[in-house]
């Protein structure tokens, strides 16, 4: 079967231009790879090119077979080590685990914002800027790049199968957990440090995807506010998902569980 050409990442967009103590921010952008070889070069040269000199990419790579770990220890040459780690695992144990662990190496290392962000070119790197002074002036705790915001969009890529289920999957989360986050799934999410600290994510149960709905859960628990930036969600560039049948499983079981154990 022809393999689809690949597409380009999302435009450069215009970007907003914060103030220079506000773009000075020591923010780390916390990116786990599996398989990403295809992706994270343009990733990082998009990060690389914003604005903002306190920003620092950490990759996590959870030992990926197609060698994007040499590729990320490429981008740390290239850049320096104070702009790019990696995090190198021994070997592929879930998204939740690896953003976990990520994000708190990134805190440890004196991280004062932490953004999670996938490799794959979903996620548009030109609202970076625009998250990060949303975080900063309204002092929210989580800062969401949400798709079901007004003004939130989805790639055309999308089928109404697939809209459909995402919406629901939203929903299902919301309406278990009692919350009114918008994107409570989603997977574009800005962290101020002390919420991070409070929510202590060596103690994060999901393995999988249903950790962007702990987090956010948990962070809501401890009285830290939400507010949600529009985005364009785009598909992946090239490469494949890594969602499986044991992951949406946790994603179904992980409301309930958090539920339970908030009574
Ligand atoms: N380190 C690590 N990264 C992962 C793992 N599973 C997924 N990822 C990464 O997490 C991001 C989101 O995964 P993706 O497959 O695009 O999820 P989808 O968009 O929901 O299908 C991508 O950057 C993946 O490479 C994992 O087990 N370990
Ligand atoms: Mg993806």
């Amino acid at each position: 079967m022809p393999s689809k050409p690949p597409k380009p990442t999302q435009p450069a967009g215009r970007t907003v231009v914060l103030p220079d103590d506000w773009s000075a921010t020591p923010l780390t952008v916390v990116m786990p790879t599996y398989n990403e070889a295809g992706n994270l070069p343009g990733m990082a040269d998009a990060l690389m090119e914003l604005e903002l000199p306190g920003l620092r990419l950490l990759v996590v790579d959870d030992a990926s077979p197609d060698g994007t770990g040499d590729i990320a220890e490429e981008y740390v040459r290239r850049f320096g080590a104070e702009r790019v780690g990696v995090l190198h695992r021994a070997g592929k144990e879930g998204l939740g685990r690896a953003y976990a662990a990520g994000m708190g190496r990134a805190v440890a290392d004196g991280a004062r914002y932490v953004l999670q962000m996938d490799a794959d070119g979903s996620h548009p790197v030109a609202k970076v800027p625009e998250m990060l002074g949303v975080a900063l002036s309204t002092r929210a705790g989580v800062t969401i790049g949400s798709r079901y915001v007004q003004g939130g969009t989805l790639s055309d890529a999308w089928g109404a199968h697939r809209r459909l289920l995402s919406r629901w999957a939203n929903a299902y989360a919301g309406t278990i957990l009692g919350t009114r986050v918008r994107d409570i799934t989603g997977g574009f999410n800005l962290w101020r440090e002390d919420a991070l600290r409070a929510i202590d994510l060596a103690s994060v149960d999901s393995a999988g995807y249903s950790f962007q709905v702990e987090m956010k859960y948990r962070a809501l628990r401890r009285g830290y506010g939400i507010v949600e930036v529009p985005i364009h969600f785009e598909d992946r560039v090239v490469g494949e998902s890594k969602m499986n049948l044991m992951v949406q499983l946790e994603s179904v079981a992980m409301p309930w569980k958090l539920r339970a154990r908030a009574r």
